[in-house]
């Protein structure tokens, strides 16, 4: 990200997570109500874990915004740790005066889990330093920053939804998503649009909770409504798909990614993977497919922008793995710490968010803009200039 930039800090158990979001446009109005609602989507989803059910996240805007507006400000907030109070001091930031009260260190990584990398990494005596930011739990506060790109790109027309298309072996119908199954895919418990992939998905979820094992699953996120023009083929590092592709792999777990037909187009000729343009008086150029995913010659095309990601299982098993003691190098079962069995849905909220995120600041960077009203005109201007050609 160039135009918008974004930090985050904090521990899983900490006091707090804190982001700072820096390059959005002023006269953005900012509802804290929509971010909290993506924030409460995120803890949601079967097979979620004992953690969802101490939080109830919440973001407080610490800067950056005036009378419900953006200022051009950067944008500061906050969201905290209930569980921190069941922690105790064992995250404190003063070292206690007496060494007895150390927190017992965590000496045995999780396979697959950042604990080894981390520890050989830093140097850190103690894996509970790792697991404390390697946590999933500071996608909340990437949540809260993703609403506020969500926010901004609905000034431009533009909408970023997601649903489950796969947990475990189950996988949901292939047909494409619109905007009108967007409620039913947010009524529903994995957030899969077909109801009978959702059960048999439950069904999968809960046969993994009794064997003390995880799943993973492949999440769609379309961006409708997102202007064409943005990107580049002139540069490799100025295709769309390379920003985006940048910012799904910054979600943890996140194994793999595709646009449009993605793999699926490897295996079939051209004639089945082009989408034919027409020509319409009203719309301009169309294309009755879209199988490209949005983007063509690495320059979004106007159609919905379509990218899914695969979630590997969490790393983090109740049923133990082999590990090796650290220090000891003894071999021993690897430990448990509390997790979900599953959080596919969950991935699929972080997914829009970072990805919104990353819309939005490909369309600062082609559009410009320090206020929302200069972005808007600049957006339309281009629209007008593809229809008259
Ligand atoms: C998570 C918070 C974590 C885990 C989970 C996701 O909280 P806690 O460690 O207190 O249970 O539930 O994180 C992981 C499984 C992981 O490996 O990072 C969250 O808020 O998303």
């Amino acid at each position: 990200m160039t135009r918008l930039r974004l930090l985050t800090a904090g521990e899983s158990h900490g006091r707090q997570l804190t982001a700072v979001l820096e390059g959005c446009p002023a006269g953005l109005t900012i509802s804290t109500a929509q971010i909290d609602e993506d924030l409460g989507r995120r803890q949601g989803g079967y097979g979620r874990g004992a953690r969802q059910t101490i939080e109830s996240d919440r973001a407080e805007i610490m800067g950056g915004v005036r009378y419900g507006r953006t200022t051009g400000a950067p944008i500061a907030l906050t969201v905290a740790n209930r569980d921190a109070d069941n922690w105790g001091d064992v995250l404190a930031v003063e070292a206690p005066d007496d060494p007895r009260s150390v927190a017992e260190p965590v000496l045995v990584p999780r396979p697959g889990h950042a604990d080894l990398g981390g520890a050989l990494l830093y140097d850190l005596h103690d894996i509970r330093d790792v697991i404390e930011r390697a946590s999933a739990r500071e996608t909340a506060a990437r949540v809260a920053c993703g609403a506020v790109a969500k926010l901004l790109l609905a000034t431009v027309g533009c909408r970023v939804v997601s649903h489950v298309v796969a947990v475990g072996g189950e996988r949901a119908s292939a047909l494409p998503l619109r905007l009108d199954d967007v409620e039913r895919v947010e009524a529903d418990p994995l957030r899969c649009a077909d109801a009978a992939a959702s059960a048999r998905m439950r069904v999968a979820v809960d046969t993994a909770q009794e064997a003390g094992d995880t799943l993973g699953g492949v999440v769609e996120v379309l961006a409708f409504g997102y202007p064409p023009g943005v990107g580049s083929y002139v540069q490799g590092d100025r295709r769309l798909e390379s920003a985006l592709a940048a910012a799904v792999f910054t979600v943890p777990a996140i194994k793999g990614v595709e646009f449009g037909l993605g793999f699926a187009a490897a295996g079939l000729p051209g004639s089945q993977v082009q989408d034919a343009l027409e020509h319409d008086a009203d719309t301009g150029y169309v294309r009755r497919t879209d199988n490209a995913g949005g983007i063509e010659g690495g320059i979004s095309t106007g159609e919905a922008i379509v990218v899914r990601a695969a979630m590997k299982p969490i790393a983090t098993l109740r049923n133990p793995l082999r590990s090796v003691q650290m220090g000891t190098h003894q071999a021993v079962e690897s430990r448990f710490e509390r997790s979900d069995v599953c959080a596919v849905p969950a991935a699929g909220v972080v997914l829009e968010a970072v990805l919104a995120l990353a819309l939005a600041d490909a369309a600062l960077e082609r559009f410009g803009g320090a206020t929302v009203a200069e972005l808007r005109a600049a957006v339309d201007a281009y629209r007008a200039h593809c229809l008259s050609r």
